[in-house]
């Protein structure tokens, strides 16, 4: 069975209540084959280094490529979409003044291997996860089909509803839909829906980019200021800068002294140019 996929034309409340019916719902064509070509032509040559691998966790079978945020230009394009930002608005914007990405990668899985074990994107947050189902949203997570996902080529697996559940259930075979999608479409999941990889039966491998939002105040999955340190994210976007992580949540957190908190880092500005140029500890012996 497949998750409920929904049109780009569908409206933000439509699609909000599959989201929080299901803990995971699609969104076809909501970029387009020729996007989708742009960003493998760019992240290409890095896989191309990678052998199929990963381990029991992820499968055995799939390659991984971090920070995509500064290695193409598409990335950016992407996760500024009007109508995820409308959904991340209406999701995470209840519990959070602002929000942000919580990492930006590529994931393609290669033939054989195992499923990836279901898991929650709250994972990291445990004593969180265990207060259980009802509690505010922290995370929305989304998975771009640069290729076509298929039943046989490993398109993630959801634990439909898994979201409401209390945390030690365990998914049963009824349970599963897959995110059967043409390439250019998202699946958009809650931070407590079970998920996972599944296995690619074809010679085909299946690629995707994974990101998504989440509340400005928590700890990102990736560590967005190692993947994407302030001279490459002074070339980005300023929505991107900010969904990366350079603005402060008020209150009180990620601030940095004397600065915009809306824009901790302005191209061409004096004091991120005196930010540079002056050393963290001046005079270490
Ligand atoms: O690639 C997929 O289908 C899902 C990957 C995933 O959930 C993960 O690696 O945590």
């Amino acid at each position: 069975m497949s998750v409920v996929c929904l049109d780009r034309s569908a409206s933000v409340e439509d699609i909000l209540s599959v989201l929080r019916r299901d803990g995971v719902a699609v969104i076809r064509n909501i970029a387009t084959p020729e996007t989708m070509d742009r960003l493998l032509a760019d992240i290409t040559p890095l896989l191309d280094e990678e052998e199929p691998g990963g381990g029991e966790f992820f499968g055995h079978r799939s390659k991984r490529i971090g920070g995509i945020v500064s290695r193409t230009p598409v990335f950016s394009e992407l996760i500024v979409d009007p109508l995820l930002l409308a959904l991340a608005d209406a999701v995470l914007l209840p519990n959070c003044e602002t929000y942000q990405i919580p990492l930006s990668g590529l994931v393609q899985v290669w033939k054989g291997g195992e499923k990836q074990p279901l898991h929650r994107d709250t994972v990291g947050y445990d004593p969180y996860l265990k207060l259980g189902p009802g509690v505010p949203e922290i995370v929305l997570s989304a998975m771009w089909a640069v290729s076509d996902f298929s039943a046989d080529n490993g398109a993630t697996r959801f634990a439909r509803g898994s979201h409401l559940w209390e945390p030690e259930r365990k998914a049963g075979d009824a349970d599963i839909v897959q995110a059967v999608m043409p390439r250019g479409s998202v699946a958009l999941w809650l931070g407590a829906t079970l998920h996972g990889m599944s296995v690619n039966h074809t010679d085909t491998p299946r690629t995707g980019m994974v990101s998504g939002y989440c509340v400005g105040w928590l700890r990102q999955e990736e560590n967005q200021y190692v993947v994407c340190p302030p001279d490459v994210a002074v070339t980005l976007p300023e929505k991107v800068q900010q969904l990366i992580g350079y603005r402060a949540h008020s209150p009180r957190l990620g601030w940095v002294e004397g600065r915009d908190s809306e824009l901790l880092l302005r191209r061409g500005d004096r004091e991120y140019q005196s930010y540079l140029e002056t050393p963290l500890v001046a005079n270490q012996s």
